[in-house]
């Protein structure tokens, strides 16, 4: 089964971010993600046997016994990989929690126990709020985020993260599915 890692979104949040893919439909075309499948990913585990979705359940039981709640704000609207080649747009920490700096450091270490392979690039705490399927011009990409960027950095989008979940995903022709098989709560 496909599986991921997320920490999961306040409604509230939910709400306001699908408010900001809406103004930002009136200049571009994007598949955006929808609402309720917002998240913000620390680990895509990817296709995983029966025998490694128990030691993964250890693993992540064990780390998020010894993680404590932190504070997580969302202040940043980016594009990845740049702004000619666009293909995600996120909205995302510029803060990195030291929590979350470190639970997701003990994720990469664990879960290549499992046979996980590491991921190689530098954690960026985002949330891809819409994926770019066709040619786009850099102005337009530009004028849709001045439009919002206000919206952005006026909103006052912080939460409390007190659980990560475990997620099953599974592709469709309306995109993807997403269960949540776990939820678990840090020690505080
Ligand atoms: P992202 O959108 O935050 O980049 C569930 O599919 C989540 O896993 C996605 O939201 C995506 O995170 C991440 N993901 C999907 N396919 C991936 C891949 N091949 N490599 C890394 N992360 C992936």
């Amino acid at each position: 089964m496909r599986t991921f890692i997320a920490i999961e979104l306040p409604i509230e949040i939910k709400n306001s971010l699908s408010k900001i893919q809406e103004k930002l439909t009136q200049t571009l075309k994007i598949s955006w993600v929808k609402p309720q499948n917002l998240h913000l990913t620390l680990k895509f585990l990817g296709d995983i046997s029966p025998k490694q979705l128990n030691k993964i359940r250890q693993i992540i039981t064990e780390i998020t016994k010894t993680t404590s709640d932190f504070k997580i704000k969302l202040e940043t609207l980016g594009i990845f990989p740049n702004a000619h080649a666009a293909r995600i747009i996120w909205i995302g920490a510029n803060q990195l929690p030291l929590e979350l700096k470190q639970l997701t450091e003990r994720l990469e270490t664990r879960l290549a126990e499992s046979g996980i392979p590491q991921e190689q690039r530098f954690f960026c705490a985002h949330i891809t709020i819409g994926r770019i399927k066709s040619h786009f011009i850099p102005s337009d990409l530009k004028k849709a985020f001045d439009k919002v960027e206000n919206d952005v950095t006026g909103a006052n989008w912080e939460f409390d993260c007190k659980e990560i979940t475990l997620f099953e995903s599974t592709l469709g022709p309306d995109g993807p599915t997403y269960i949540a098989l776990e939820r678990l709560n840090f020690l505080k």
